[in-house]
């Protein structure tokens, strides 16, 4: 097992959910971790315990320049990332082609593709001028079934996993190695941020079922980062129990 201490690991979407989860364990195996989004004090209230002081960058992962900025401005004893955990993302809505909203099809396209692009774009080179690095993508189960209502969310998530795939090629011969998680219900802020605010729809979403966490989610995503160097998970599909497909869900 590879040991993670003082390994750099930037985790986007820090500040809520999963990404608030994989900061919490990385720092816990001793690495430092950077974490970014848009709200700071949420991310300065998840590390308020941590063992190892983060370095908190404000970011919009939808506007390059701002991408770039904040990774401009990284200092450097903090440049050389080990670890990408590319996890920043939403779902906005729930409905037909013929009812979505634009701004929330622009809203998840941007955030969920190309903010993963911009933050993969700007970390990668410096990876593979050192012949190491790993980059984690969360994807979703939508991202292998869509379901009603899910077209734009869904296609999002597909295309993180063919982005996922296409890196594998890109990177071949690198040292460097690149994962896709696709996890399945996880109880996190994800659906109150789909339902705009509604949080007893949000409720309903894991009603009589037991979800995944966000630290579920974080253990798996250390597991990837722990394996040797030359071992390479590239693919994981994690549900929870009680979730047989996006469609197919015990609930007691
Ligand atoms: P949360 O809503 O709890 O967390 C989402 C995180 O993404 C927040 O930290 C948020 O930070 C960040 N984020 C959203 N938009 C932006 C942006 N424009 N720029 C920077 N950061 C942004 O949801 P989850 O933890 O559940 O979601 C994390 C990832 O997991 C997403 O990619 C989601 O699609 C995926 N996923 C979730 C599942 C679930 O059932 N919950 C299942 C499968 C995959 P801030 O608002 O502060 O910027
Ligand atoms: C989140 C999982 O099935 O609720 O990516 O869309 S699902």
């Amino acid at each position: 097992m590879e040991q993670l201490v003082n390994k750099i690991v930037l985790v986007t979407g820090a500040s809520s959910g999963i990404g608030a989860e994989c900061a919490k364990i990385f720092n816990e195996h001793g690495a430092r971790v950077i974490m970014m989004s848009r709200r700071v004090e949420a991310m300065q209230e998840i590390a308020s315990g941590f063992i190892h002081k983060p370095l908190l960058l404000q970011c919009d992962v939808r506007n390059n320049n701002d991408v770039v900025r904040c990774i401009e401005s990284i200092p450097d004893e903090w440049k050389n990332i080990d670890i990408l955990v590319n996890n920043a993302g939403l779902s906005r809505g729930l409905s037909t082609v013929q009812d979505g909203l634009l701004s929330d099809w622009e809203e998840m396209i941007d955030t969920n593709i190309k903010g993963l692009l911009y933050v993969t774009k700007a970390v990668l080179p410096e990876m593979l001028k050192r012949n190491s690095g790993m980059i984690i993508n969360i994807g979703s189960i939508a991202g292998r079934q869509v379901y009603p209502n899910g077209n734009v969310y869904c296609a999002t998530k597909h295309g993180v996993k063919a982005i996922s795939e296409a890196l594998q090629f890109d990177v071949n011969g690198t040292g460097v190695r690149v994962s896709n998680i696709d996890p399945g219900m996880v109880e996190t802020e994800f659906s109150v941020v789909r339902f705009h605010g509604d949080k007893q729809r949000a409720d309903n979403v894991y009603k009589g079922m037991t979800p995944l966490t966000g630290r579920d989610v974080a253990e798996t995503v250390v597991f990837c980062a722990t394996r040797p160097p030359h071992v390479s998970i590239h693919d994981i599909l994690l549900m929870p129990t009680d979730q047989a497909s996006t469609q197919v869900v015990h609930r007691s």
